[in-house]
Order: structure tokens, then C-alpha cells, then sequence
């Protein structure tokens, strides 16, 4: 059987003017779907669902990929929100968390991009900073109305970590954030920063599975740049 990946979904709704109706829709972008094939995983999208199912989902998948979205409700970090936080998704941060958890139960790998890699901080213990506003970092973190198929800011590898496995020690990335992770959580490890000093990935093994987390968005710039694809081929061929 192909590595089976699950990546947890999102939900956004449509107004059909024409029907005068609302439609909701369970989705996660095609990036991640088209990534995990090429790479010849077996991708599979789980839906925002119930904390009760999270055993059954986890046994369902081989790596738990935690995607990008809405921010999340500070009081998983004992904050208050701050007037520049950003759309929050109660269901999907508690279901999330859940995953993660059961994750580490079961022993399965976790992968988180941008909003996933902030909820493994969280989930672990770490804080973030609610939006850019309140960082000393200088680079520009919401590189729009650039294209997210190209890179904008450096990061520096960290040797000999799980992503030094593929990319160089010094690699450009696209950038789409306003919030970054602050205090990093206990046996997690920083591994690539970028050059204002922005957090870029964090990495751990101390918890019997393997856990990393990007900033980036490696699935937006995969489809042209092979060393972005390289991130999805290490996903399915070593966690
Ligand atoms: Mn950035």
C-alpha cells in the first residue's frame, strides 16, 4: 500500500445568487493532493470533524499534514486576542489539536505548513505572536500581490536536520504570514530562520514519531520548482 497521507481539511462556503442559497464546502487545496501524487503517496482529505473520531482517523492515515488557514484562538497559548488577530475556526483548532495528540499516541508522523506548523508549537506548549505588528522582524512576511511560486525571503538550514536532508544550507522561500511562532516549544528545535530572525521551521523526534513543521508554503511553489517538490517526495519516502 502507498504511504497514506492525511491532511486535514479547511471549510469555506459559497452565496449562489441565482439559487439564494449558502453552500458550505469540506476542502484542502489541490496543491497538497497533486504534491503527495507526484510524489507517489496515497493522499486522503479528512474533514473537520469530531474530537471523538480522532483514534479512527489516525488509524486510517501513516502521516497526519496539518495545512495553512485561519489563525488560531489565542487562549490554546493563555492569550488574549489582539485586535489585529485574524479569522479564527474553533471547530478546526479543538479537532486539530485532537489529531495531533492522538498522532503522538499512535506513533504517526506529524507535517505542518504555515498555520499547521504554528498549531504544532502551540499543541507542544509554545506561544505565538498574534500578528507581525507585535515581532522586531523587518522582512516583508505577506509577500502578496507576488505570486506564491516564487520565493521572496532566505531562510538558513539548520545542518543535519530532517529538512537539510534536501535543501540546501541556504534556501529561498515564499512567504505568506502574519503571525510566527514566539516561544518555541519544549524538545522542539529551530530549523531555518530567516534573516530578520523570523522563525521559519521547527523540527522533533523526541517524541518517538517524527515532527516538523515549515512556515513556507512548499505546495504552492511545487508544481515549478523541484527542491519544493523534494518536501512532499521526503514526506512520503521517510516519515
Ligand atoms: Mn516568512
Amino acid at each position: 500500500m502507498k504511504k497514506r497521507i492525511g491532511i486535514i481539511g479547511n471549510e469555506r462556503s459559497t452565496y449562489d445568487k441565482k439559487d439564494q442559497h449558502t453552500y458550505y464546502f469540506s476542502y484542502t487545496p489541490r496543491d497538497f493532493v497533486q504534491g503527495f501524487i507526484r510524489a507517489e503517496g496515497l493522499p486522503i482529505i479528512l474533514p473537520v470533524g469530531v474530537v471523538e473520531d480522532t483514534v479512527d482517523y489516525i488509524q486510517l492515515i501513516d502521516v497526519l499534514v496539518l495545512a495553512g488557514g485561519q489563525d488560531i484562538d489565542p487562549k490554546y497559548f493563555h492569550q488574549q486576542r489582539h485586535p489585529r488577530l485574524g479569522e479564527v475556526f474553533e471547530a478546526r483548532d479543538e479537532f486539530e489539536l485532537a489529531l495531533i495528540k492522538e498522532a503522538v499516541k499512535q506513533g504517526k508522523s506529524i507535517v505542518g505548513v504555515c498555520r499547521g506548523m504554528q498549531v504544532i508549537n502551540v499543541a507542544f506548549g509554545g506561544t505565538l505572536y498574534q500578528d507581525v505588528s507585535l515581532t522586531p522582524y523587518t522582512l516583508k512576511h505577506v509577500q502578496s500581490p507576488i505570486s506564491l511560486e516564487q520565493p521572496t525571503h532566505d531562510v538558513t538550514i539548520k545542518q543535519r536536520s530532517l529538512l537539510s536532508q534536501f535543501l540546501p544550507s541556504t534556501y529561498k522561500v515564499n512567504s505568506y504570514h502574519h503571525q510566527f511562532v514566539d516561544k518555541v516549544a519544549n524538545h522542539f528545535e529551530v530549523t531555518a530562520t530567516a534573516s530578520d530572525g523570523a522563525i521559519e521551521a521547527i523540527e522533533s523526534k523526541f517524541f518517538g514519531n517524527t515532527i516538523v513543521g515549515v512556515q513556507w508554503h512548499p505546495e504552492q511553489s511545487c508544481h515549478t520548482n523541484p527542491l519544493d517538490q523534494e518536501f512532499f517526495n521526503y514526506i512520503v519516502q521517510h516519515l
